[in-house]
């Protein structure tokens, strides 16, 4: 009897072709920005790399939305699966996350690569497990410089009585206002209308998130205070990453990982060109800045800091070197 026709392997090819095809699962990342900047960078590094290690079991459709707080709620009720966010606004959902985003803080981007990469970044995202988020991994904004349309800013007396849109953040809305400035905290996807109508005089963004959305067709001063570093953060939605096989959360956290990397890579490469190409966009930049004068001016709000955050934790990651260093 041909084999074709044994009913054995009849039945056995029936249902292979009736067996529906491996299931296909489909993950949705946000993040604020155009898909060419530093959390495009990271969110397609995140896609091809997880479709890659799973065949394309599982693919990721990335999408822009400009609101962090939104996305992070989102994430926190299951409506999308991950976002890519700076830490503006997620001191509102896990509160140990404000003190990273203390002005000053961090000296450059080694000491607050290697402080989030270490177990003090390990433990910070912990918390925000019982807050029903996973704080995957650690990515990166960049370190915020102060943008404005009025006058070049060359001191903190250069700040006062300006309107400075901020994130949703306590500390950098108490920071500014310590300055005499008078911040004015909105979502990102406010803020170009509100340089265009006025409402507000300036804003502090890292030179990556300048130059990815054209701030300065709305702004003419800049100002590179560095005056704190943004940390970004991978942030997933519990149920998306426990319906994953192990096997699959492995090969997520390592398409995590080269997340991180080429948003890093992409921080550094814009960090490098960006004050030039805002120069040739037709910035007025202000490089020498006074910083021990902007810290001696913001000296009651890290008072304050000490107080009402972990001042143990600011001491352990200012403190912190590289093994060796
Ligand atoms: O995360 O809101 C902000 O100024 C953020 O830096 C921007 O959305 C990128």
């Amino acid at each position: 009897m041909p084999v074709f026709r044994r009913p054995a392997l009849l039945g056995a090819l029936a249902a292979l072709l009736a067996a529906p095809a491996m299931a296909q699962t489909q993950i949705t990342v946000q993040h604020a920005l155009p898909l060419n900047s530093h959390y495009g960078a990271g969110a397609t590094a995140l896609k091809e790399t997880l479709e890659r290690l799973t065949n394309n079991r599982i693919r990721v459709n990335i999408q822009r939305n400009d609101n962090e707080r939104e996305m992070i709620e989102s994430v926190q009720i299951g409506t999308i699966d991950c976002t890519i966010t700076s830490t503006g606004p997620v001191g509102n959902f896990v509160p140990a996350v404000r003190n990273v985003d203390v002005p000053f803080l961090f000296r450059d981007y080694a000491h607050a690569r290697g402080v989030l990469d270490s177990e003090i970044g390990q433990g910070l995202l912990n918390q925000f497990t019982p807050r029903g988020l996973v704080g995957v991994i650690w990515m990166e904004n960049g370190f915020r410089h102060l943008t404005n349309s009025r006058r070049e800013v060359n001191a903190p007396a250069d700040v006062r009585g300006m309107k400075v849109r901020t994130m949703e953040n306590q500390v950098h809305m108490r920071a500014f206002s310590t300055l005499g400035a008078l911040p004015t905290p909105m979502a990102f996807s406010e803020l170009v209308p509100a340089l265009q109508q006025g409402t507000v005089d300036g804003q502090e963004n890292p030179i990556p998130v300048i130059v990815a959305n054209n701030l300065n067709q709305v702004q003419r001063f800049l100002t590179l205070t560095a005056h704190v570093y943004s940390p970004a953060v991978l942030i997933c939605n519990p149920g998306t990453l426990n319906r994953m096989s192990a096997a699959d959360r492995a090969h997520f956290m390592e398409a995590a990982r080269a997340a991180q990397r080429a948003n890093r890579e992409r921080v550094s490469a814009d960090e490098a060109s960006g004050v030039d190409e805002l120069r040739r966009r037709g910035m007025t930049v202000v490089t020498q800045v006074d910083t021990a004068a902007f810290q001696a001016a913001l000296a009651p709000a890290f008072a304050e800091f000490e107080r009402t955050l972990d001042g143990a934790l600011l001491r352990r990651i200012r403190d912190w070197r590289p093994a060796g260093g």
